[in-house]
């Protein structure tokens, strides 16, 4: 690079996937608040604005200093006009009026507590708000008709809105691990997730397992609910193929592996300070179902807690991707897929990478390749907190 006569500004590159972006940073003050007007436009379905406001928020966690005035922003990408504004609000006055009204209205406080809820989406919050409930207890008081997963939402609604400890996060990992030993030996089960990029807590924990031998891992799924589900370790479980696939990935997706990818959104029942080993209240787990309760009639008390876990099951050639796909962070993983769309004229999902202008898949056994493959430098987990 040759030498300039202006004083060096900090270069920020417009895609998140291009960037390091630490857990910590020095803007946490500003994010915060963009984030918060980010949430009310997913409140209000309007994506477009949501992702900006995300962005910005972005860029602003990938700086490697406090912003203290507007020279500060010079030269960065990605902050649209009304981000601005709001930034600017904030450095002069210490608050930004439209995130402080944001945050006390009754629309976004009730949002906020029905969306709290597991099973509950921006759709029926949005319906419940305007039928005049505000709060979770509100859809139990007004009779409302709940599916599976909401009832397990409402019931442990406290438990799942209480951050889940890095501590518990590996408790849950033993667990998991002697769970799926029990089915199948030589599997390799991955925390992913937030987790995996460091944090210290998380709203749920995310495993990735795979096995070395290709189609070793078919069926596994059955089989580790079966077993948790006999030791009384499951609250709630849902077992999913591939649906974050086909509302996402279309083209990218491997037609001969389409119901290889499994997920299970679960409840977990940790013991508290001892993990595993609770007895049993429950009925047997049905293998025709995938879906239930079990234990309705217990309340979380001293000794448990309920816990969010997913699990994902990936055929070991496709495992890079999935590792990838599953480590996040959302928006992270969205820029990636745009970089590929937009810059590369690749389409890449949790499954595979497909070439467009080759007309063909593009392997990989680790994300090192992947990135390469994209045109990218190699992130680390650690440095993708975008
Ligand atoms: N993921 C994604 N898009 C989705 C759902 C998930 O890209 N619609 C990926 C990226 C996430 C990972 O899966 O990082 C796990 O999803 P979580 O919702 O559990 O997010 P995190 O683990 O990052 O955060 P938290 O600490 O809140 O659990
Ligand atoms: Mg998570």
């Amino acid at each position: 690079p040759k030498p300039s006569a202006d004083p060096p500004a900090t270069t920020v590159k417009s895609y998140a996937c291009q960037r390091r972006t630490p857990l910590k940073h020095h803007n946490t003050f500003l994010t915060d608040a963009l984030e918060i007007l980010a949430e009310n436009a997913e409140f209000n379905e309007n994506e477009g604005r949501s992702v900006a406001f995300r962005r910005s928020a972005s860029v602003l966690k990938a700086l490697p200093h406090v912003v203290r005035g507007m020279d500060d922003l010079k030269n960065l990408p990605c902050l649209g006009e009304h981000s601005v504004r709001v930034i600017k609000e904030i450095l002069e006055d210490g608050t930004s009026s439209e995130v402080e009204s944001t945050r006390q209205s009754e629309q976004y406080q009730a949002m906020k507590a029905l969306t709290g809820v597991f099973g509950v989406g921006v759709k029926s919050a949005d319906r419940w708000f305007r039928e005049g409930l505000r709060r979770p207890l509100d859809l139990i008081h007004t009779g409302q008709k709940l599916n599976l997963a909401q009832q397990a939402g409402v019931q442990y609604y406290n438990d799942l809105n209480r951050p889940v400890t890095k501590r518990e996060a590996v408790a849950i990992s033993h667990i998991v691990e002697k769970a799926v030993n029990a089915v199948l030996s030589g599997a390799i089960i991955t925390l992913m997730g937030g987790f995996r990029r460091g944090k210290e807590v998380g709203h749920d924990v995310d495993f990735l397992i795979t096995h070395l031998e290709e189609g070793a891992e078919e069926g596994l799924m059955p089989k580790v609910l079966n077993w948790l589900e006999e030791q009384g370790l499951l609250l709630y479980q849902k077992t999913t193929r591939n649906s974050y696939l086909e509302s996402k990935d279309g083209p990218a997706r491997p037609p001969h592996n389409l119901d290889r990818f499994e997920r299970c959104f679960s409840i977990f029942k940790l013991e508290k300070g001892k993990e595993g080993s609770g007895t049993s209240l429950n009925t047997s787990y049905d293998s025709g179902t995938t879906e239930g309760i079990t234990g309705t009639t217990e309340q979380p008390g001293p000794s448990w807690r309920a816990v969010r876990v997913d699990l994902v099951v990936s055929p070991f050639s496709q495992f890079a991707f999935a590792t990838l796909g599953w480590t996040g962070s959302k928006l992270f993983e969205r820029e990636l897929r745009r970089w590929a769309g937009q810059e590369k004229g690749m389409s890449l999902s949790s499954h595979a990478l497909y070439d467009s202008k080759q007309q063909r898949y593009l392997r990989a056994n680790s994300e090192e390749e992947i990135f390469a493959h994209l045109g990218l430098e190699y992130i680390p987990p650690s440095e993708r907190n975008a």
